[in-house]
């Protein structure tokens, strides 16, 4: 979207958005050369919107376009930029690099937070080498987020995460990455997209907490976050299917039954009334965000499958999507999807979206124990970066390989 004053930059941790030129500047606090300082104050907006009390350096406007603004207050220069609507610090190539906001959505207990953890820590190592790219948090925030409250219990206390909830503000701030293809060797030893050097692409996940789907109040917020991303990753649990429960391999840990409101098929609906209820759409226009439509906790249902399933072989491991095997893996679910009961899904996605995927994971590779504790053998994911592929392909930040 463009308009007089530029094209329109959505933040990556409030999802509000803003042209270039009204992004603000946080002054440093340190001494000018002339003597004068900002002393730090609450940040009234940054509190009401992130959660965050400290004591900072005001913020003052400036040309959001430039990389660096001096203070008017005490004549300082400062180059830290800040989000106008939410004053979070936005990352260093925030309006010069594309940034694309990736929400997830699912219902409570669908395997959000999971696979969230399992994508990330994957990028960081070993599908960071397979896609030469490299992974890190854009900042302080979403740095030490990410290792003490998602990575540390999972992976090193094997813990399964509590459930996200509305309550903690600050956990509710997207964590944002910054995601770099390229560098030196290009992708796949030539530059991609036909320019030399790295390319880097700011990642914002949304982790929502899955009862926030039933809470009015918080529905605003959500219609926001669907309006701005680029790409909706949508979790769901089969297991939460009465035709798929039934199948689960003796001993898998299967999630307290749920209402209606859990109901795969539900949660699609809802989700697609607020994607729906997004400005600027036209009536009975198809939605054009491409939608993943994830099943997570595949590894309690592959055992049903044929030896001849997509799902059973090995996944592919290149640095790009592999169309063919997406479409197969697609295939699969639709025709998974009637033996399951959940044949009501594809047709509310065929009925309203242009563009979506099915995808079959498991951030765990098994069933957790009875008493929801990682399996001794460990992390095992499998194909949990399929629809992070296919997204970022779709949005033309990755190649696609066809036929
Ligand atoms: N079998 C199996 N179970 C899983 C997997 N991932 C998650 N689970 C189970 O699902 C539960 C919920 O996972 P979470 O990632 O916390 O779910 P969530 O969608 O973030 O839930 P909320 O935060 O409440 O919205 C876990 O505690 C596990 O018991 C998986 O890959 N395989
Ligand atoms: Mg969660
Ligand atoms: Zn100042
Ligand atoms: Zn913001």
């Amino acid at each position: 979207m463009r308009s007089a004053s530029g094209p329109r930059l959505y933040c990556p941790y409030c999802y509000e958005a803003s042209a270039e030129q009204q992004i603000r500047f946080r002054c440093t606090g340190r001494i000018s050369r002339d003597g004068r300082r900002c002393d730090p104050e609450i940040d009234e907006v940054l509190r009401s919107r992130t959660g965050f009390s400290g004591a900072l350096p005001p913020t003052f406007a400036a040309n959001g376009r430039l990389t660096s603004a001096i203070c008017p207050r005490c004549g300082a220069e400062s180059t830290t930029r800040v989000c106008p609507a939410c004053h979070s610090q936005l990352p260093v190539h925030f309006g010069k690099v594309r940034s694309r906001l990736i929400v997830l959505a699912g219902a409570k207990e669908s395997g959000k937070t999971v696979f969230m953890t399992v994508l990330v820590h994957e990028l960081m190592h070993q599908l960071g080498e397979r896609l030469r790219a490299a992974i890190s948090g854009a900042d302080d925030s979403t740095r030490h987020r990410f290792a003490s409250e998602y990575e540390k219990p999972l992976y090193r206390e094997s813990q399964l995460l509590a459930p996200t909830t509305t309550a903690g503000m600050r956990n509710r701030l997207p964590l944002v990455f910054r995601f770099t293809t390229g560098g030196r060797d290009g992708w796949l030893g030539r530059s991609w997209p036909g320019r030399g050097g790295p390319q880097h692409t700011l990642l914002s996940f949304f982790d929502p907490a899955g009862e926030d789907l039933r809470s009015q109040q918080s529905v605003e917020q959500n219609v926001r976050y669907l309006a701005a991303a680029d790409g909706i990753v949508l979790l769901l649990d089969p297991l939460q299917m009465r035709g798929a429960r039934q199948l689960a391999a003796p001993g898998s840990r299967l999630p307290t039954p749920g209402t209606t409101d859990d109901e795969p098929a539900t949660v699609l609906e809802n989700i697609t009334d607020l994607v729906l209820a997004t400005a600027g759409r036209k009536p009975k226009e198809l939605i054009s965000k491409p939608l993943a439509i994830v099943f997570s906790k595949m590894d309690v249902l592959l055992h049903d499958l044929p030896e001849t399933s997509p799902l059973r072989r090995p996944p592919v491991q290149a640095p790009y999507l592999d169309e063919w095997d997406s479409q197969e893996v697609h295939t699969e679910i639709q025709r998974l999807l009637a033996r399951w009961e959940g044949s009501r899904i594809d047709q509310i996605a065929q009925l309203h979206y242009r563009n979506y995927r099915y995808f079959g994971v498991s951030a765990l590779g098994e069933t957790p124990t009875q008493d929801n504790r990682v399996s001794a053998r460990g992390i095992r994911p499998y194909r949990v970066a399929d629809p992070f592929l296919w997204t970022l392909a779709q949005l033309g930040a990755i190649p696609v390989k066809r036929g």
